[in-house]
């Protein structure tokens, strides 16, 4: 399906259908969203509603086509509407939509996830990424008998009341990176520091020895933009974790099975306490997971102290996408094939912004990609909103008119699936030279 022909630039971004579909959400839905960063406000529009997905693309309730690499922020590894997915999720649901009870597909789930994550001996499936990092901080806390936590600003870890402190992601892109309704006594407990500054993190450890429970950490941050650790960042919060007694915790909701099979602490080879996993794993359905050695999972009930519960957690229909997904990553060389193919996308936006003067960085890891409007290679949160704005702005709304689907947001990723091809790369720097012309003229 290839994406609509090239539009001029249009004030608005969203057709009629949608305008009008959107002004009713809007009357019975905050924002008429149901999540934030699917709100237009930072580009000065409205989003296209969209009636259905198929393989790389979207189409919008106006018939117009989206090549497509938000792709539900980060799931669709293979893209919308996958035949084998799809099976699995209809053959699953034949067999009843939800038990309450276990199956021995959730084992199958926690045997794959255990063997391919290294820091993983069992895991304890949820329903979204903010269950994961918040289960897996409070069991910290109990591993620990410590209270403080230590995220970096611009890391966005879901929204849980005590990680809704300097977050990113949409927390950032509203202005909101520390929310109203959070207690000061619940954000007084989590340090905030940096990425990638080591004496920062040192710093603050011994500031509150024996009090941190845990660093909890975006191997590859992707709520602030994609923003890559320095080398050796990883490796030293590693070695000061453990000099001081906190856990290690790798958020790795974006990058599991984004950036490699086992997530990044596979590719850099740094081993965390606990992981925390979703988006991928669940194949596009509401699945997540966290995960660590067994003598710290053995806290959690029914066997230890520290509850957690939920009704859907390990849903056997989730749990078949999750499955089905997985398998297709599974493949030999599936990442670094992926990796290869969204680099000729990249490098190809790259030679585009040169042509016309325009200052840009983009970076890759596996299918998961960014790129900011700046002069140099962004390493924080600091640098990430320091980037050229208005040539982010005249660039994405370019590339939507031209149908090509980016994160409306500056402070997110990118993501690539695996059923992207050469046409999608060609239209879509096709109409990156439109929009590097735009960005230019800012
Ligand atoms: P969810 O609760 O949205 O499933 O996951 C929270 C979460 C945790 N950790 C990381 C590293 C994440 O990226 C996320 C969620 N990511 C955002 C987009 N950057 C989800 C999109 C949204 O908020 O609607």
């Amino acid at each position: 399906m290839s994406p609509r022909p090239a539009a001029a630039t249009t004030t608005e971004l969203s057709g009629l259908r949608s305008r009008r579909l959107f002004a009713e959400a809007r009357r019975w839905i905050p924002g008429g969203v149901n999540s934030p960063v699917r709100a237009w406000g930072r580009l000065g529009g409205e989003p296209p509603l969209i009636e259905r997905g198929e393989g790389p693309c979207l189409i919008d309730e106006d018939g117009r086509h989206y090549i497509d690499y938000v792709l539900s922020w980060g799931p669709l590894l293979h893209g919308h509407a996958h035949p084998k997915v799809l099976a699995a999720v209809s053959e699953a649901a034949q067999r009843g939509l939800s038990f309450g009870a276990p199956t021995r597909h959730e084992t199958a789930l926690a045997k794959v996830l255990t063997e391919a994550l290294p820091g993983c001996e069992q895991v304890r499936m949820v329903n979204s990424g903010t269950e994961a990092t918040m289960s897996a901080l409070r069991l910290a806390r109990a591993a620990t008998g410590r209270d403080l936590i230590i995220k970096c600003e611009g890391c966005y870890h879901g929204h849980a009341d005590h990680l809704l402190v300097a977050a990113g992601s949409g927390a950032a892109t509203f202005g909101h990176p520390d929310s109203a309704g959070v207690p000061a006594a619940f954000a007084e407990k989590t340090l905030v520091v940096p990425y990638n500054n080591t004496a920062a993190m040192e710093a603050v450890l011994k500031a509150h020895r024996h009090q941190v429970a845990a660093i909890i950490i975006e191997p590859v941050a992707g709520n602030m933009g994609f923003v890559q650790p320095v080398d050796g960042y990883l490796r030293a919060l590693r070695r000061l974790a453990t000099s001081h007694g906190a856990l290690l915790i790798f958020d790795e909701v974006m990058t599991g099975f984004r950036t490699a099979w086992g997530g990044y602490q596979a590719r850099c080879r740094v081993r965390p306490d606990l992981t925390c996993l979703g988006k991928v794993i669940g194949g596009g359905m509401p699945a997540a997971a966290y995960g660590g050695k067994r003598a710290i999972m053995r806290l959690l009930a029914p066997e230890g102290p520290c509850y957690q519960a939920g009704t859907l957690s390990g849903n056997p229909v989730a749990v078949a996408a999750g499955l089905a997904t997985l398998r297709l990553a599974a493949a030999k060389d599936f990442y670094q094939k992926q990796e290869l193919r969204l680099s000729r996308l990249v490098q190809g936006l790259e030679a585009r912004a040169r042509q016309h003067g325009v200052p840009f960085q983009a970076g890759v890891c596996g299918t998961m990609w960014g790129f900011f409007f700046a002069p140099r290679t962004v390493t924080n949160f600091a640098e990430a909103a320091a980037a050229h704005l208005e040539r982010w702005t005249a660039f994405i709304r370019v590339m939507y008119a031209r149908g090509i689907y980016l994160a409306p947001s500056p402070f997110e990723a990118a993501f690539w699936s695996s059923v992207h091809r050469s046409s999608h790369v060609k239209a879509t720097l096709a109409a990156a030279d439109e929009a590097f012309a735009a960005a230019a003229a800012v």
